[in-house]
């Protein structure tokens, strides 16, 4: 992408509305635009992001075996009736009434829509295990919406289902889902720490929330802090193996680590005193084991191996895609903007052309957008005629992690900079090395 015909829609100055720093670098580095409250455009740098986000959602989704589908964003209340949750839901649902006086809604969740479709077509155990999921737009009519796309009312969301035929089976789901969304945060750049959780409208006694840590999170955190030592790596996973799951869901969850919904504090003074720590975090995914509760509700029944009729042991497993954006930021910027994380930037590299019309810095900057280009990364090449510090300070707002910079003076010695946004480190290197500098970090990323 050039700079020159892109939509950046950059703010110079900070916007009074934004309370939080990832909301005021999400304005100021136009990703985003209010629409009305709670309610955002996505511009697009943002979309960019937002759609990396997605993808390694889905592909994480594949490996762990889940088939992707989409589901409706606008419901009938029938089904919702039959559940019960069309009055429990309270004001947070969006209600709507189409030409006919019908009862419709703004999906908030999907266990009603998905229960409906699975009693429709499956009626055999032989056909379980099955997980469904979607990535979809939801709404909540939230009371207090805020710090942007962080408590949104209309949201993108990772909602997952699974049916199984018993309790242990809809629990070796669970686990499945823990390890794989510990391996999903890890590759945005995030640490996110499952902690033991409350499991509010959507019901269960089984629940976790996964949380990034982060100063400006909304929920008040209490953990051992031998978790934040704990990485899932690039271990090989076999998702049908209940043991190896079960094993890393205990890893992971066996240290103290609550939120204040489900704390104890008796339990938390047994963990040695200098590891006992207090903080905040932002809820980036919830997974849930809700047993019979919808389909006892809803009659989604199968019949078992002795040929009688079954109700199916489900759970529900919730990803904040579009808050995602926010929770990252929160946990990688500076005073100066973003730094993306290698796996979820929206451009690979940035080019700064020093002296935009100068033939020779014209031709080199050409030139390695070609050959990044040709490699399959997504350089953004700022071609504006502006001064370098102006340029400078968009590339570091926008946060791309890698920098090249390319004058005349240092093509007089046949050198060019890489930049790390992260460290403010600068080599100078030859265009070709610089090229193969980067190819390398993200072959590995
Ligand atoms: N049906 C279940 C699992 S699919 C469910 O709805 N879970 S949830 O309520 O926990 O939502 C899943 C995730 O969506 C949350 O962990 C959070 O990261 C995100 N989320 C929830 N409400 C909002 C909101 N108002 N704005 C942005 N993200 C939200």
């Amino acid at each position: 992408m050039r700079m020159s015909r892109y939509f950046l829609p950059v703010l110079k100055e900070d916007p009074a509305e934004a309370a939080i720093v990832s909301h005021r670098l999400m304005l100021r580095a136009g990703m985003i635009k209010q629409s009305s409250a709670g309610i955002y455009s996505w511009l697009p740098m943002g979309y960019k992001v937002l759609r990396k986000i997605e993808d390694i959602v889905h592909e994480e989704q594949a490996k762990a075996g889940h088939m992707p589908m989409l589901m409706p964003t606008i419901q009938s209340a029938d089904l919702w009736r039959e559940s019960g949750r069309y009055d429990d839901y309270g004001e947070e649902m969006l209600r709507i009434k189409d030409r006919h006086d019908r009862d419709m809604l703004f999906t908030p969740t999907a266990e009603e829509l998905i229960t409906d479709i699975f009693r429709s077509h499956v009626s055999s155990y032989k056909d379980l295990p099955l997980t469904l999921y979607q990535i979809q737009w939801k709404f909540r009519d939230e009371r207090r919406p805020r710090f942007g796309v962080m408590r949104g009312r209309e949201f993108y969301m990772k909602d997952g289902y699974n049916f199984d035929l018993t309790k242990e089976d809809a629990l070796h789901a669970y686990n499945r889902h823990l390890v794989s969304y510990l391996r999903t945060y890890e590759r945005m750049g995030l640490q996110a720490i499952p902690m033991r959780a409350d499991s509010g409208p959507i019901g269960g006694d089984d629940t976790h929330e996964f949380l990034v840590l982060a100063e400006t999170g909304e929920s008040e955190v209490f953990y051992d802090s031998a978790v934040t030592d704990l990485t899932f790596g690039d271990r090989e996973i076999d998702f049908d193996d209940v043991d190896q799951c079960q094993s890393i869901m205990e890893e992971f969850t066996t240290k103290y680590a609550r939120t204040d919904e489900t704390h104890d504090e008796a339990l938390f003074n047994e963990v040695p005193e200098e590891r006992r720590r207090t903080a905040r975090g932002i809820e980036v995914g919830q997974i849930f084991y809700f047993g019979t509760k919808y389909s006892d509700a809803m009659n989604a029944k199968v019949q078992g191996p002795d040929g009688k009729p079954v109700a199916v042991h489900m759970g529900s497993h919730g990803i904040g895609v579009s808050r995602l954006l926010g929770a990252i930021i929160e946990a990688s910027h500076d005073d100066k903007g973003i730094i993306w994380p290698e796996g979820v930037t929206p451009y690979h590299v940035g080019i700064v052309n020093l002296k935009q019309g100068d033939e020779e810095a014209d031709a080199a900057c050409e030139s390695l957008y070609k050959e990044f280009t040709a490699a399959g990364l997504e350089p953004l090449y700022d071609d504006r005629k502006e001064r370098a510090g102006g340029k400078f300070a968009t590339m570091d707002l926008i946060g791309l992690p890698w920098r090249i910079t390319v004058g005349p003076r240092g093509l007089k010695n046949g050198v060019v900079e890489l930049t790390s946004r992260k460290t403010g480190e600068s080599t100078e290197m030859t265009p070709a090395e610089a090229v193969a500098r980067v190819k390398d970090i993200y072959a590995g990323a």
